[in-house]
């Protein structure tokens, strides 16, 4: 990767947008375009994570995407953020750098949007799943890395990441049965869908071998629009990182 570049939802720009020099809220910070700083589409799950929230609350953002290996971008990147991690959001004066600050935030500014589903309930049971995601679950993530190019036929998981796997496709079937599918939450995507999103695609990645509800869960986050607009996009990103791109 070699140039930072600001993507869709509008036309390109170039390098980071004004707004991210603009670390001191104010008028101008106020009526600017919202941005969500990500990395890349094929490999970065929580940059995903960060993608569908704010897809889901309907904001008009552009994207400012910063490659993993470019240290004056990543300079950039800390004026956004101080973690030097994306996802970022940046709305009108405010800052957010961390994928649950991002949903909260989404929350506030759109609450018809449901990003926690209706009930008192249902909304502590949402953001504790969402929680564990955010937390937890380290050795999924480093043994089974999101890379929506590959695919691993038949791939044996390391066992330490089964109890992983476990209480994930628990979370899932205890959500499904109490409240009806297709989504975590019934009817309507809510912060958990986006939040477990990035684990339906490593289950697909690496053929891990899943009950019927999660199985179906999966195929039910994978047909999503906005996750076929992703893929697309990280299909088409031309970055390779050997790291996560080993054959195991
Ligand atoms: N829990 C953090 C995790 C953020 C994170 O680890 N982001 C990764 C990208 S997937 C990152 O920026 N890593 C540093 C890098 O890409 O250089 C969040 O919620 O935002």
């Amino acid at each position: 990767m070699s140039t930072t570049a600001t993507r869709p939802a509008r036309a390109t720009r170039p390098k980071v947008p004004a707004t991210a020099k603009a670390a001191k809220p104010g008028k101008a910070a106020a009526t600017a375009r919202a941005t969500l700083t990500i990395s890349s589409k094929n490999y970065s799950s929580w940059s995903l994570r960060g993608w569908l929230l704010a897809r889901f609350a309907g904001l008009d953002f552009d994207e400012v995407v910063v490659p993993p290996d470019d240290a004056a971008a990543r300079r950039e990147l800390l004026l956004l953020a101080p973690s030097i991690l994306v996802p970022c959001l940046t709305h009108e004066g405010a800052k957010s750098w961390n994928v649950m600050a991002i949903a909260y935030y989404l929350d506030e500014i759109r609450p018809d949007a449901g990003l926690l589903p209706p009930g008192r309930a249902a909304r502590a049971h949402c953001r504790s799943i969402c929680g564990e995601m955010n937390s937890g679950f380290a050795n999924l993530r480093s043994s089974l890395p999101m890379n929506l190019k590959a695919r691993h036929k038949g791939h044996k998981v390391w066992a330490g990441a089964l109890p992983d796997i476990e209480r994930i496709t628990e979370i899932w079937r205890e959500c499904l049965a109490a409240y009806g599918g297709p989504y975590l939450f019934g009817a309507k995507r809510t912060m958990a869908d986006a939040m477990f999103a990035p684990v339906a695609t490593r289950f697909v990645t690496y053929d891990v071998k899943l009950d019927p509800a999660s199985a179906g869960y999966c195929r039910t986050v994978m047909a999503m629009a906005e996750m076929q607009e992703w893929v697309k996009a990280a299909k088409a990103e031309p970055e390779e990182i050997d790291e996560l791109d080993m054959d195991f």
